[in-house]
């Protein structure tokens, strides 16, 4: 029995090696394809071998109107005929954590050093600017479909505040230099950076910077 298991294993991955021949080769043209891990009932020389391998719980179930589709890869009935759609998991080892604030951290005096990204759902920091010269206090988000931006100061101590929204070019789309201290921006999916500064009066002075997106 295991020399016939042998045998048809040796069948099968000399197919798989035949298809990604005919792949490679010239004269044919295939925008996409799979080689699946053998889901389902593959049968040969008395031999019947079931299984899924990779690809867990491929298929479409439903009821109740509503339709889930399982799989690394499946394909989609509303979709145009010859596409389909691909689930790529991630495992990522030391994922950069987002910014929860409350407070600044400085250095955030320019881009690079922006603090962020800032955490979905946690609006406020507070920041401060400090010492005898301008201090530049950078945050950067990410917005993960288009809509609208609001970059405001809720409170400041400084006299002289000034706040400005760029994207991800890091061009200016937005600014505002006096009360009520607000930037409101219809921007597409993206990085941008809210800018706190000051031009003059550069003594500790504290400001609450408030940043809603979708
Ligand atoms: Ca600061
Ligand atoms: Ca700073």
């Amino acid at each position: 029995m295991k020399t016939r298991s042998m045998a048809f294993t040796l069948t099968l991955l000399a197919a798989l090696a035949a298809t990604s021949a005919l792949a490679s080769g010239g004269g044919y043209t295939l925008d996409w394809f799979t080689v699946d891990g053998g889901g389902g009932t593959s049968s040969g020389g008395g031999i019947v071998v079931e299984g899924a391998i990779g690809q867990p719980e491929a298929g479409e179930m439903s009821g109740g109107g509503i339709t889930v589709v399982g799989g690394f890869y499946s394909e989609d009935d509303s979709a145009p005929a010859g596409t389909g759609i691909l689930f790529l998991p991630l495992v990522l080892k030391n994922y950069p954590p987002c910014f929860a604030g409350p407070n600044e951290v400085e250095p955030n005096d320019d881009f690079p050093q922006a603090n962020g990204p800032l955490c979905v759902g946690v609006t406020d920091f507070t920041g401060y600017h400090n010492g005898a010269t301008e201090d530049k206090d950078y945050f950067q988000f990410t917005l993960a479909t288009a809509g609208t931006i609001t970059v405001q100061l809720v409170t400041y101590a400084n006299t002289d505040p000034q706040i400005a929204l760029y994207n991800q070019s890091q061009v200016s789309v937005g600014f505002s230099g006096g009360p009520p201290y607000s930037i409101v921006y219809n921007g597409a999916a993206g990085t941008y950076y809210a800018r706190v500064y000051t031009t003059a009066n550069y003594g500790a002075n504290a400001y609450t910077l408030r940043v809603t997106y979708p």
